[in-house]
C-alpha cells in the first residue's frame, strides 16, 4: 500500500505531494514501483494540526482518486468523514481506510456497509480521550487486540460485513515508541484475531531513534533522523509484518520494501521445497 498525502503538512512528506497532479504522478510511481493499493489521504494527523473542512478535503481527494482510479489503479481513501468516504468511491476508490476506526464519524458505519467495500478499522484512542493525554497501558498488544474487537462488535452490528473488515493496530496513534516496539513484536497477536491486517509504521517517530539504540549517535542526542532517513528501517518493520502475517504494509518509499519481502518470500519458497 503505497501512501498519497495530499497534505500540506503530513509528518512524512510534508506538503510535497499538495498539488493534485503531483499527487497523482506520485501515486502511478509508487505503482510502477510495485504498490498495489494506493492509499490518498487529505487530512493530515499530525499532533496539533488543524482539520481541514469537509470541503477542502473533498477538493484535495477526489482529483486524485479519479485521477488513479481511472488510470485502472486501486485506490483506498483515507479518511474519517464518511462524506469523503461516499464521494471517493463514487470518484472510484475501492477500499476505505479510517484511522479512527469508525469512531469520528457516526454515519462512516452505514456508509461503509452499504458500499461493500473493504473497510481499514485502525485502533487509535485518540477519539475516546484527550489526544494530549500520554498513552498509558498494562499490555498494549492485548488492549490493542481486545479495543479493535470491540469496534468489530460495533460496526458488524451496524450491518457492515465480516468480509469487509480489516484491522490495523495504529502505530503511532496514542502509542509512544515502546508501545510500538511492544505492538510490533507482538503483531502475530493481532493476525490471530482471525482478519487481515495492516500495518502502518513507515517513517513514523519510533524509526528514528535507531542511531541512538545502536550506538551510532550519542544517547543524549534528542534530534531523530529526518522521516526520508528511515526507509531502511521501514522495510525491516515490513520484513517483520509479513512475517507475522500481515495482509498489508503502508510505505511511503515501496522499493526497499519490496526488496525486503522478497528476500522474505526467498526463504519462505526455500522453506516450502524442504
Ligand atoms: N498512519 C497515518 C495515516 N494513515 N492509515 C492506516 N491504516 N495506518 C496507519 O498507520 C496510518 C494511516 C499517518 O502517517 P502519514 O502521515 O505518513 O500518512
Amino acid at each position: 500500500m503505497g501512501v498519497v498525502n495530499v497534505t500540506p503538512d503530513s509528518f512524512s512528506d510534508g506538503g510535497r505531494w499538495f498539488e493534485a497532479d503531483a499527487a497523482a504522478e506520485h501515486g502511478r510511481a509508487l505503482a510502477a514501483a510495485g504498490a498495489d493499493l494506493l492509499d490518498v489521504g487529505g487530512e493530515s494527523t499530525r499532533p496539533g494540526s488543524a482539520r481541514p473542512s469537509a470541503e477542502e478535503e473533498l477538493a484535495r481527494v477526489l482529483p486524485v482518486v479519479t485521477a488513479l482510479a481511472s488510470d485502472g489503479l486501486v485506490v483506498s481513501v483515507d479518511t474519517m468523514r464518511a462524506e469523503v468516504a461516499r464521494a471517493a468511491l463514487v470518484a472510484g476508490a475501492r477500499v476505505v481506510n479510517d484511522v479512527s476506526g469508525g469512531l469520528a464519524d457516526p454515519r462512516m458505519p452505514e456508509v461503509v456497509a452499504a458500499s461493500g467495500v473493504p473497510f481499514v478499522v485502525m485502533h487509535w484512542r485518540g477519539l475516546l480521550s484527550d489526544p494530549h493525554e500520554q498513552p498509558h497501558y498494562e499490555d498494549v498488544t492485548g488492549e490493542v487486540c481486545r479495543e479493535l474487537t470491540a469496534r468489530v462488535e460495533v460496526l458488524l452490528a451496524a450491518g457492515v460485513g465480516e468480509d469487509q473488515l480489516v484491522l490495523d493496530p495504529g502505530f503511532g496513534f496514542s502509542k509512544d515508541a515502546a508501545h510500538n516496539w511492544e505492538l510490533l513484536g507482538g503483531l502475530a497477536q493481532v493476525v490471530a484475531l482471525g482478519l487481515p491486517v495492516v500495518v502502518g509504521t513507515s517513517r513514523k517517530r519510533f524509526l528514528g531513534r535507531l542511531p541512538q539504540h545502536t550506538g551510532a549517535a550519542p544517547l543524549t542526542d534528542a534530534e531523530p533522523t529526518p522521516p526520508t532517513a528511515r526507509d531502511a528501517a521501514t522495510a525491516a518493520t515490513s520484513l517483520l509484518a509479513a512475517q507475522a502475517g500481515a495482509w498489508a504494509v503502508r510505505v511511503h518509499e515501496v522499493g526497499p520494501t519490496l526488496d525486503a519481502l522478497a528476500v522474505w518470500e526467498q526463504t519462505q519458497r526455500w522453506r516450502r521445497a524442504r
